[in-house]
């Protein structure tokens, strides 16, 4: 099959997913055709079967607001001519859906390869809910020959905030290298974060509101006052000053570590001792699933899809949002028992290489773009 991928190439989960998933196709023989205004951050390196098209943006005075959406509806058409794509992909409906749109009506009698969606989080549960964006979210949506989410929490909510009928919905979880994603790396970086045998307390985020960064600097703060520990705060965003601010107040900046982006996240997480993710809305929570393939247990606020992905009780604990001692007390109960700890590293693993591994999870992509090529859907 040839298909064009269309996502947001910055750190971010939806980026990470939609490339690994080209990735792994490719792999597996198909030909794969990114299509954003840059290289995606986890595509490196040459892959046999893989091409990258960038989006033109034509400056011209009279724009003050570039035309990012109409650029890639013309780059996915005319990718989809040039290479004759069978199907177009795209990662996060806004506004990539609608750019996909636009790209198969222009193809002849509207005869241009299926598009499918993939609805991953805030494209649903926040900006799309905004009365400026509904309307044409949901047309968009509707208008995909297949759509998926990575949730059960996520196909949920799109049903009852936008009206899609649940049986037009696919969920297909997210998934992870566990093959990459695992504990014992070399290189392992322990040494240097915690060179006193500290444990070491992982966050992973772009650090935007609904991340709850501060909360993670709390919980932190708690955690060391029992248990000797370095938090290790990787990715960046507006919440960096604020997450900075509260470890100065708390007296632990010396005991944070701030890395900015980082491209190699699993060599960090697999020397990781506890990962935090204390978002307030998470409709699936790709950064917890790679720390549990890396068998670090998670403690977080169990909302949206986190609870599909973190078994509560057995790979990690989740409290309800904004319930740090709750959090705190998890955490340092987990570090403070060497035996409870291994227990749920042991299911942190299996949990990943079980449910969320590759093999599990791309034939389900396949088998997926099968259907909806022989039917225009399941
Ligand atoms: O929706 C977003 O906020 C952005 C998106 C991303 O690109 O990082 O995150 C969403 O998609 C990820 C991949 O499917 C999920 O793991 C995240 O849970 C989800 N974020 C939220 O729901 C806040």
């Amino acid at each position: 099959m040839k298909i064009g991928i269309t996502c947001y190439p910055t750190y971010g989960g939806s980026g990470a997913v939609a490339t690994e998933l080209g990735i792994g196709l490719a792999a597996r023989g198909h030909e794969v055709h990114f299509i954003s205004y840059a290289q995606p951050f986890r595509l490196s390196g040459f892959r046999e079967r893989v091409y990258f098209h960038e989006v033109e943006m034509e400056r011209y005075p009279l724009f003050e607001h570039p035309h990012y959406t109409l650029a890639l509806a013309a780059a996915i058409h005319d990718t989809a001519l040039r290479e004759s794509l069978d199907l177009i992909h795209v990662h996060y409906a806004i506004p990539h859906a609608t750019s996909a749109w636009i790209a198969r009506e222009m193809l002849e009698d509207n005869g241009g390869p299926p598009l499918v969606t993939t609805l991953h989080g805030t494209d649903v549960t926040l900006v799309g809910l905004h009365p400026s964006f509904h309307p044409i979210t949901r047309f968009s949506i509707m208008r995909s020959q297949g759509i998926t989410a990575v949730s059960d929490f996520l196909k949920a909510v799109t049903v009852r905030d936008f009206g899609v009928p649940g049986e037009r919905i696919r969920v297909i979880p997210n998934f992870v290298d566990t093959e990459l994603f695992r504990r014992g790396r070399d290189p392992c970086h322990r040494e240097v974060f915690a060179p006193a045998g500290e444990k070491i307390v992982m966050h992973v985020s772009n650090f935007r509101p609904v991340k709850r960064v501060v909360d993670v600097i709390e919980v932190f703060a708690g955690i060391r006052r029992a248990v000797p520990a370095r938090l290790v705060m990787a990715g960046d965003g507006p919440d960096r000053p604020r997450a900075a601010e509260r470890a100065r107040a708390l007296g632990v900046e010396r005991d944070v570590v701030f890395l900015g982006k980082h491209g190699a996240i699993e060599e960090l997480l697999s020397c990781a001792d506890l990962f935090l993710m204390t978002s307030d809305r998470e409709s699936f929570g790709l950064a917890a699933l790679e720390a549990l393939s890396c068998g670090v247990p998670v403690v977080g606020y169990g909302v949206g899809g986190l609870p599909e992905v973190v078994p509560d009780g057995e790979a990690g604990v989740l409290v309800p949002v904004g319930a740090v001692e709750e959090a705190t007390a998890a955490a340092t109960r987990l570090l403070a028992d060497p035996a409870r700890w291994r227990r749920f590293s042991d299911a942190a693993r299996a949990v990943a290489v079980e449910r969320f591994a590759v093999p599990c999870i791309l034939p389900m992509y396949e088998a997926y773009y099968e259907s909806v090529l022989a039917d225009g859907g399941p």
